[in-house]
């Protein structure tokens, strides 16, 4: 996924109209103590973290994330804790455990949750994939998951992702198994989530789509479809898994933001990170400069929106964050690895603090 993106990101030409290019090199370097929630709380954001396993990680680790969790974060999800597959080992047992110590986590220090996902392509049980299902039972399967799962949560989360990357990087939805059901799965899920609790926002998540380009454009169609067919659909998440040195800049995501705010969602930044080259798992002091622009941006592309309320970044530490070819990218998040702020995390404070 990384490198399609940047393959796809060096593709495009400046036009020789546009003014000669000046290299930011802004740098971040620490600032005050103010934790990131308080900044966000006073532009209206919400500051997330999405993990789930810091709350079960045992030893001085753990309980020192943990702290660093309730100080600065405002918001998180659960990691693996919610997907299908470990919710629901077979198809009459409901494993909630470890998604309830989150909310109840979350309760205690203040924070809301989000729901993810209840229809995703991955992480899907054997049990379903293998079982051999016509579409009318994988439609009652899928039905009776989002009722029960949405039914428990019912009045505890601030949001649901009920659709997860269902748009193909070709802009084409893609075949999975729960299309199988028929094209019309996606206005099910969303109408079933909210027959079952009216209150919660009903979110569409996905990747590659926080700039303009063939899969935004797909996801709008998409979503303006569902919403003038009267889909209960209330947000988009954008997740922002980008190579630092190809993010989008504020005004780019600014641009796309506001079309998907036009009709009417609204719009979180839902899984955030930005890798940068890695030796040994360590990046150089350049590319963590590069990297705290790219994560200023984006802040600044959601201050701009007025309906962007959450920017939630996808895990804690570099020590736990989602890599996708580790060999040569990583560091992707705003604490590293001894738990300590990188320039990324000065680059958030500060564009959360600027008025
Ligand atoms: O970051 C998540 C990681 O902790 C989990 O182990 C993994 C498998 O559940 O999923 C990661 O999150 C994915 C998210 O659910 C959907 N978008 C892509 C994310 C990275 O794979």
């Amino acid at each position: 996924m990384l490198l399609m993106l940047a393959a796809a990101l060096a593709g495009c030409g400046v036009g020789s109209h546009m003014a000669p290019f000046v290299p930011d090199t802004t740098n971040f370097a620490p600032a005050d103590t103010t934790p990131l929630r308080a900044y966000g709380a006073a532009r209206g954001r919400y500051i997330g973290a999405a993990t789930g396993s810091v709350l079960i990680m045992p030893g001085d680790s753990g309980a020192r994330l943990r702290a660093i969790l309730a100080r600065e974060f405002s918001m998180l999800w659960t990691g693996a804790f919610m997907k299908f597959d470990y919710l629901r080992p077979s198809r009459s047992v409901y494993n909630y455990t470890q998604a309830d110590s989150v909310v109840a986590f979350a309760a205690r220090n203040g924070m809301v949750v989000r729901g993810h996902t209840l229809v995703w392509h991955q992480q899907v049980p054997a049990w379903v994939t293998n079982g051999g299902y016509s579409p009318d039972t994988l439609r009652a399967i899928l039905k009776e998951h989002i009722d029960n799962v949405v039914g428990h949560f019912r009045g505890k989360l601030t949001a649901w992702d009920v659709v997860n990357e269902a748009m193909g990087d070709d802009g084409n939805l893609r075949a999975t198994v729960w299309s199988a059901i028929g094209p019309a799965y996606i206005d099910s899920a969303f109408r079933w989530a909210r027959a079952v609790d009216p209150d919660v926002p009903l979110f569409y998540n996905d990747y590659n789509i926080e700039t303009e380009n063939a899969k935004s454009d797909a996801v709008y169609h998409l979503l303006n479809d569902l919403k003038a067919k009267g889909t209960p659909i209330d947000g988009i998440g954008f997740q922002f898994h980008y190579l630092a040195q190809s993010a989008p800049t504020a005004d780019a995501i600014a641009a796309n933001f506001a079309r998907f705010a036009a009709l009417g969602l609204k719009i979180q930044i839902t899984e955030a990170d930005m890798h940068v080259p890695v030796q040994n798992g360590l990046a150089s002091a350049a590319d963590l400069q590069v990297q705290a622009r790219a994560f200023r941006d984006m802040v600044n592309g959601c201050l701009r929106t007025p309906s962007c309320n959450a920017i939630e970044i996808e895990g804690i530490y570099d020590g736990q964050a989602w890599v996708e070819d580790p060999t040569r990218w990583g560091a992707p998040v705003l604490y590293d690895v001894h738990m300590q702020p990188k320039p990324a995390y000065y680059a958030v404070q500060a564009a959360l603090a600027a008025q």
